[in-house]
């Protein structure tokens, strides 16, 4: 049993306002539904990284001045197809480094290594399944700089002060002069921003109904998967898009596996997500307060998204 999993479910299905931590979406099941909203043109995020990655690959590995051999290490790496723009010019370019993708789904660490197998027969790859810190302090060992990868926009899943943390930790398992290129997503027209999240496909939905169904397989829940909607926000002023199921009756959900039941009443929410959204002083004010300095933005022509270069 995920211990970490059943302590969230039993904290969060408790607490007077229910909420559960988005990093649970994840199983295999998620990781594929989660590719879907990559694919809808509405999710912008993945094209804008996509452009950045493929359009300013040569940029980024001038601004890492990096002695070779040196480790790329991706975490939270998913299908990798965005990294795949970076990893292939610097193939192409013949430069000496290691690929180390980490990810908790084995499905997609194993779709990835073939795919990556395939397509770039050349490249150093020790692909890793696990928890990031786990995998992060192994990494750790060798002399070699680092170029940690946090892509996509992950970040914006962590609240302030757990993302603070986060950075921190990352700051203390990298050496002086390794870098961090992060994804984070702009603030923009809150139109584009909720087409994204509130998706007319329902796919959205469906990513945030399956972490009931990981529940029910998991835990021997009866969560009734007809019983609860989706629902989400951006609000502007805060740059937050938060994410709930929504109890469409009032109804009792028990969970066989942890010996407990949970009593939602009719509209009752249960908070599943944070998306945030960030201005480019704040990304520079979070990177400054967990020790870091900011070399450069990479953004899309759009300037909907940033890759941000930052060197410890
Ligand atoms: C993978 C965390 C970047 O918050 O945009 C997509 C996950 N949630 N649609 C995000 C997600 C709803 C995504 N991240």
């Amino acid at each position: 049993m995920n211990k970490q999993f059943a302590n969230d479910i039993i904290t969060g299905l408790s607490a007077s306002e229910k909420h559960l931590s988005s990093k649970f979406f994840y199983d295999d099941a998620g990781s594929r539904i989660f590719q879907e909203i990559m694919q809808m043109p509405e999710y912008y995020l993945t094209n804008s990284e996509f452009e950045i990655l493929s359009e300013q690959a040569g940029a980024i590995y001038k601004a890492l001045l990096f002695n070779e051999p040196f480790n790329i290490v991706e975490l939270g790496a998913g299908d990798g197809s965005k990294t795949f723009q970076l990893l292939e010019y610097l193939v192409n370019k013949k430069i000496d480094f290691h690929y180390t993708p980490i990810d908790i789904s084995q499905e997609a660490i194993d779709i990835l290594s073939e795919k990556l197998k395939e397509t770039l027969p050349q490249l150093s790859i020790q692909p890793k399944v696990g928890d990031y810190f786990e995998m992060l302090k192994e990494t750790k060992a060798d002399e070699i700089p680092s170029l940690l990868l946090f892509l996509g926009g992950n970040i914006g899943n962590y609240l302030e002060a757990e993302a603070l943390a986060l950075l921190q930790l990352f700051y203390q398992n990298m050496d002086k002069g390794d870098k961090l290129l992060i994804g984070m997503d702009i603030k923009k027209n809150p139109i584009t921003i909720h087409e994204a999240y509130f998706d007319r496909h329902g796919i959205t939905k469906r990513f945030n109904i399956n972490l009931l169904k990981r529940i029910n397989r998991e835990f021997e829940a009866d969560f009734d998967l007809e019983a609860f909607d989706f629902y989400c926000h951006y609000s502007p002023e805060t740059g937050e898009v938060k994410s709930y199921l929504v109890s469409l009756k009032e109804q009792v959900v028990a969970i066989k596996g942890l010996e407990k039941s949970f009593q939602f009443q009719k509209n009752e929410l249960l908070w599943t997500e944070l998306s945030k959204k960030y201005a480019i002083p704040e990304i520079e004010q979070l990177a400054e307060t967990s020790g870091f300095k900011v070399l450069t933005h990479f953004k899309d022509s759009k300037q909907y998204f940033t890759d941000s270069l930052w060197v410890k």
